[in-house]
């Protein structure tokens, strides 16, 4: 108790500091000003809906983007209360929208609102950055309002009517002297409301954007909750049992985790701490991780499929081809890490591991067919792994022995300065030939690419070792992959794909892509993966220099500006045909040319649409392919 007036004590002073200090320092209460931090608004609103979800009285929430780029969410929850304070006289309504931290951190009801990071800090702040904010509210009989500008009550709630209903509508105008842009992303929004709605079951969430015609829209219920978002997870993959593995308890630690294997050798487990994805994983994973390797050791032992002789399956070989969400709710969640996503609560780990050790073996008592599937599958990766070490050790040993372990058909840069060298990674002979007189040499290195295409879908690490089109990738970079991956030892600051605007262009793409995403992320992450951007077009004119043009759009503006008359267009289709100082002029020079920096979404994209491509499951390909057959047909002109 004296903790709790201790802490309310400091909140009151800066309750003093009103709403003026989150418009002074935005970031700090939404992390940034970008469109990161208008989303965070909208989730702001939103998450006071879900906790009222939580609590056990609102079903259905909706959610517009309204022409203007204003937000509007309702709830059909109790309506926040609107009972008049006897010494503020202020009404608990307006004060949860004008005070700073009221309803938070010791208020809520749920008792899951999340302190720190940047989700809980109210209602208050979305108001204090709003241009203006309306809230009504339906509640004891009757309906009631009030408005805000800047976060300043321009109308005390005032009862406007009578209703039947209950429940809370807010829409809000974000503040574009504050914001860098209002432009809210549809599918980002669309995306984390699908997350939202996965995470509660049985919530209904309406998202609608009505600023073009025909709007967007979706709706999302899932009765099966987290059955239901692993099974949307894994719907290109092919699945090596049945239904999800459901694991629900409710007690100090409320846990809800949803596993389904796959033939895919990648492991994805998703995990959340009161609805916030924590990236960095933390306490309740380590807890996860812990009881899935020891439950399938004591399982695969008790029942003869592994040798005691053999030791024990690795965690890895666990987590081959799992696809796992985990959603805990915690009381007080410490968030650590860099990007303070990572759960620090140390008495989750075993809260987690023994719910899952217990519900885990039952299921595998119950279910031995899933059990011995999956278990079949542990034990191929175990001796994946195995043969993969091996190779590796040979790759080792080599690099130890040879005084050159670079790709013979790599011609490398003189400099040695890793952040100033670039290799160019080029489909085919004739381009790469055009590459290498083309460079500079002095920190432009070239690496033609050739050989059969490796389906890194169907391969182990093993494979990619030894295959005669990554392999080369491998060594020029000069870092390991997978594990072993480090970054401080990348040769060249920029690796960049350079590939034809054709389908065996977006093919090699797709491929190297998938493979940086799946065996060396951190160089995605660390933005050192480059696509290198061809011209589709040159336009030349009599005593006019040529102009190269990157887009129809911009042939099309260059060729109204020569006056269309004797303008010799030529169409690019591969880049073999330009020769060595066109190759340098127009996408190798540092002075004109146009380099994309690949960021992890285009990674994870490429990952998806090479699952579907290279996958075993045929549908799902087929119907790409369908839906894309008019992009296709343009990239293949
Ligand atoms: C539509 C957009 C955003 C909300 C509620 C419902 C209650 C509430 C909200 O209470 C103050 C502090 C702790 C109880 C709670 C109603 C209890 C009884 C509520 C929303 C009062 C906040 N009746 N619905 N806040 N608590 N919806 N939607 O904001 O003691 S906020």
């Amino acid at each position: 108790m004296e903790k709790f007036e201790h802490e309310y004590g400091a909140e009151q002073i800066q309750v003093l500091e009103g709403l003026e200090a989150v418009r002074k320092r935005p970031g700090m209460y939404i992390g940034s000003v970008s469109i990161r931090g208008l989303h965070h608004l909208v989730y702001e609103i939103v998450d006071n809906c879900v906790d009222e979800a939580l609590a056990g009285y609102c079903t259905e929430i909706d959610i517009k983007i309204e022409p203007g780029n204003i937000i509007s969410v309702q709830d059909n929850g109790r309506g926040i209360p609107v009972d008049i304070h006897p010494k503020t006289k202020i009404s608990a309504a307006e004060t949860v929208y004008t005070k700073l931290h009221a309803g938070g951190k010791f208020g809520g009801d749920s008792g899951y609102k999340v302190s720190g990071g940047l989700h809980g800090v109210g209602a208050s702040v979305v108001n204090a950055l709003s241009t203006w904010t309306e809230v009504t509210i339906a509640r004891d009989g009757g309906l009631f309002e009030m408005k805000f500008e800047k976060g300043k009550t321009v109308e005390p709630l005032t009862r406007i009517g009578d209703s039947e209903k209950t429940g809370t509508k807010v829409r809000f105008l974000a503040d574009d002297t504050i914001f860098e842009t209002l432009d809210y992303d549809y599918a980002t929004l669309e995306e984390r409301f699908r997350e939202i709605a996965f995470l509660t079951k049985g919530l209904k969430i309406n998202i609608e954007d009505l600023r073009e015609e025909p709007s967007k829209k979706a709706e999302f219920h899932f009765e099966g909750g987290l059955k239901s978002f692993v099974e949307y997870l894994n719907k290109n993959k092919e699945k090596i049992h049945k239904d999800p593995i459901y694991i629900e308890k409710d007690g100090e630690v409320p846990i809800e985790i949803a596993i389904q294997y796959t033939t895919s050798y990648s492991e994805n487990i998703l995990t959340f701490v009161n609805n916030i994805n924590t990236v960095e994983g933390g306490t309740h994973l380590e807890g996860f991780k812990r009881a899935l390797t020891k439950t399938f050791n004591d399982y695969a032992k008790s029942h003869n499929l592994i040798k005691e002789k053999d030791g024990n399956l690795q965690g890895e070989d666990i987590r081959e081809g799992i696809t796992a969400v985990i959603s805990v709710k915690v009381k007080e969640p410490q968030f650590e890490g860099q990007t303070k996503t990572k759960l620090g609560n140390s008495n989750v780990t075993g809260i987690v591991s023994s719910a899952v050790g217990e519900a885990l073996a039952n299921f595998l008592e119950e279910n031995p067919s899933v059990a011995k599937a999956i278990l079949e599958k542990c034990i191929s990766a175990s001796r994946a792994r195995e043969a993969a070490r091996k190779a590796r050790e040979l790759v080792r040993r080599k690099s130890a022995l040879e005084t050159s372990t670079l790709p013979g058909k790599l011609a490398d840069c003189s400099s040695k300065v890793a952040s100033e060298c670039e290799v160019y990674i080029v489909e085919g002979d004739s381009a790469g030939g055009s590459a290498k007189q083309g460079r500079d040499r002095r920190f432009q290195a070239i690496l033609p690419l050739w050989g059969k295409m490796l389906n890194v879908e169907k391969s182990r690490a093993d494979k990619i070792y030894n295959n005669d089109k990554l392999q080369p990738v491998i060594l020029a970079v000069g870092a390991g992959i997978g594990a072993d991956f480090d970054i401080s030892k990348i040769r060249y600051g920029k690796v960049i794909i350079m590939a034809d605007a054709d389908v065996d262009g977006a093919h090699i793409r797709t491929l190297l892509l998938t493979f940086f995403f799946r065996y060396m992320r951190p160089l995605i992450e660390n933005g050192n993966v480059y696509l290198a951007q061809p011209p589709l077009y040159k336009l030349s004119k009599k005593g006019k220099p040529d102009v190269y043009c990157y887009t129809d759009e911009e042939m099309t503006k260059h060729l109204n500006e020569m006056g269309r008359d004797g303008v010799n267009i030529q169409r690019y289709k591969g880049l073999g045909e330009m020769n060595p100082e066109q190759l340098w002029e127009t996408t190798m020079n540092p002075e004109h040319r146009i380099l994309i920096k690949v960021k992890l979404e285009d990674a994870i994209k490429a990952d998806e649409i090479f699952t579907i491509l290279m996958g075993d499951d045929i549908t799902p390909r087929r119907k790409f392919i369908e839906e894309n057959a008019k992009y296709v047909k343009n990239l293949d002109i």
